[in-house]
């Protein structure tokens, strides 16, 4: 059976352009339902140890500065078919090739900036909900 939870969390450049509520209220319009939340900023220390799977990609030291350059919302969610449903929700990694009404076909600004996360697949969910939440801090 497909999981029920996935992570994701809204990055610099939504929480900067006040868009966190705005992403937040489409995320529950479309059926999730929000474990846990919190809003925090990334030491470059900890976005590394977050992304340390893009180690070797030739963006990681930009997605490192960027990431931990502002607030982040992170959230654990929870719905049938989580993590699948959710990247169709938030859209292609690159905001141009989006499709229209998704999260960063709205409101992300570059391929980098792109306004929110969504975990791949259920096991790097959990992992990275753990990372941000422990088990007392899940609703
Ligand atoms: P997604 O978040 O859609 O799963 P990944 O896992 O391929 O995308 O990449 C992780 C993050 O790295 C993306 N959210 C994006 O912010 C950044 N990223 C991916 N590809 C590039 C790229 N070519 N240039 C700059 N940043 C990138």
């Amino acid at each position: 059976m497909a999981g029920k939870r996935t992570f994701t969390m809204i990055k610099p450049d939504a929480t900067g352009a006040g868009n966190s509520g705005a992403i937040m209220k489409m995320i529950e319009e479309a059926g999730f339902r929000i474990v846990a939340l919190k809003k925090t900023q990334l030491s470059a220390a900890l976005a590394g140890k977050f992304y340390e799977i893009h180690k070797e990609r030739s963006f990681y030291g930009e997605l490192v500065s960027y990431m931990s350059s502002g607030t982040i919302v992170p959230m654990i969610l929870e719905k049938e078919n989580a993590v699948e449903d959710f990247r169709k929700l938030i859209g292609a990694t690159d905001p141009k090739k989006a499709a229209p009404g998704t999260i960063r076909a709205l409101f992300a600004k570059s391929i980098d900036a792109n306004a929110i996360h969504g975990s791949d697949s259920d096991e790097n969910a959990e992992i990275e909900g753990s990372f941000f939440f422990s088990q007392f801090e899940r609703f």
